[in-house]
C-alpha cells in the first residue's frame, strides 16, 4: 500500500488557512483536524466549526481527533460539520466503546480510535475488527513539535501484525513528529497514513508548496519508496 499523508490544520497559518487549503487540496490525501476541550488536555485548537468551514473549501476527507473528557458530546456536531473520520482516545470510550463506534457509523462516518502513549494495542483489541482507522500517537497529546517517542515502533508493528493475521482493513496512521527523521522507522514498523505537522511539513518553507515537496523527496529518500 502507497503511503497516505494527511495534514494536520493545527499547524497551519490560521491567517490563510483558505489560500493554504487551496494548495494542499491538490496534494493530500486527508486533513487531520484536532479537537481539544481543555480539560483532557491542556489546550485548545480547532473546532467543530472550523471543520464546518473548511467543508465549504475541500472535497478530502477531514479526520475528527477528539482530545475531549466526553467525546459523546462532540460525535453528532462534527458529522454535521462535515468530518469523514471520527477518531476519539481509546481512553475515553472504552466504557461505552461499541456503542460510540455504532454511533459513529451510524451518521454515516468512519470509525477511528486514537491511543496515547502510554495505552495498550491490547486494550482496543476487541473492536480492533469494527475500526477504519487506528491512530497511535508517538507524542502525548496537546501540543506540536514535540519529540518522538520511540517506544511506540513496537506498538505500530503489532499494528500490523494483528491486521494481516486476521485480515483486517484498518489504516494504521501515526500522529506526533512524523518527519524525516522518523519516517523510515515508522513505515518500515508497518505506519500507512503519515500526519504532518511543523516538523514534517510547515517548518521546512514558507512557501507550502516547496516544503510539500520537500516532504515528499525526504520521505523517497529515506525510505526509498517513490511517492
Ligand atoms: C497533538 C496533536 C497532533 C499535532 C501533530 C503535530 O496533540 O494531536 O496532531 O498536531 O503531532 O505534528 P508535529 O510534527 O509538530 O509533531
Ligand atoms: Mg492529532
Amino acid at each position: 500500500m502507497k503511503p497516505e499523508f494527511a495534514v494536520s490544520l493545527m499547524c497551519m497559518d490560521l491567517l490563510n488557512v483558505k489560500e493554504q487549503l487551496d494548495i494542499l487540496n491538490k496534494r493530500v490525501d486527508m486533513y487531520h483536524v484536532d479537537i481539544m476541550d481543555g480539560h483532557y488536555c491542556k489546550n485548545i485548537t480547532l473546532s467543530p466549526d472550523f471543520v464546518k468551514a473548511c467543508a465549504t473549501a475541500t472535497d478530502i476527507p477531514m479526520d475528527a481527533h477528539l482530545m475531549t473528557e466526553n467525546p459523546n458530546d462532540w460525535i453528532e456536531i462534527l458529522a454535521a460539520a462535515g468530518a469523514r473520520y471520527i477518531s476519539p482516545h481509546a481512553e475515553t470510550i472504552n466504557k461505552d466503546a461499541f456503542r460510540t463506534m455504532n454511533r459513529i457509523r451510524d451518521l454515516g462516518c468512519m470509525a477511528g480510535i486514537v491511543l496515547n502513549p502510554a495505552t495498550t494495542l491490547d486494550s482496543i483489541r476487541h473492536y480492533l475488527p469494527r475500526l477504519n482507522m487506528v491512530t497511535i500517537m508517538t507524542v502525548d497529546v496537546g501540543f506540536a513539535g514535540q519529540p518522538f517517542i520511540a517506544e511506540m515502533l513496537g506498538k505500530i508493528e503489532e499494528a500490523a501484525e494483528f491486521k494481516v493475521k486476521e485480515g483486517l482493513s484498518y489504516k494504521i496512521q501515526i500522529d506526533g513528529s512524523c518527519n524525516e527523521k522518523t519516517f523510515k522507522q515508522l513505515r518500515d514498523a508497518g505506519a500507512e497514513v503519515f500526519i504532518l505537522g511543523t516538523s514534517g511539513l510547515f517548518g521546512l518553507d514558507r512557501d507550502l508548496n516547496s516544503a510539500y515537496d520537500k516532504m515528499l523527496q525526504r520521505y523517497t529518500r529515506v525510505t526509498g519508496e517513490q511517492v
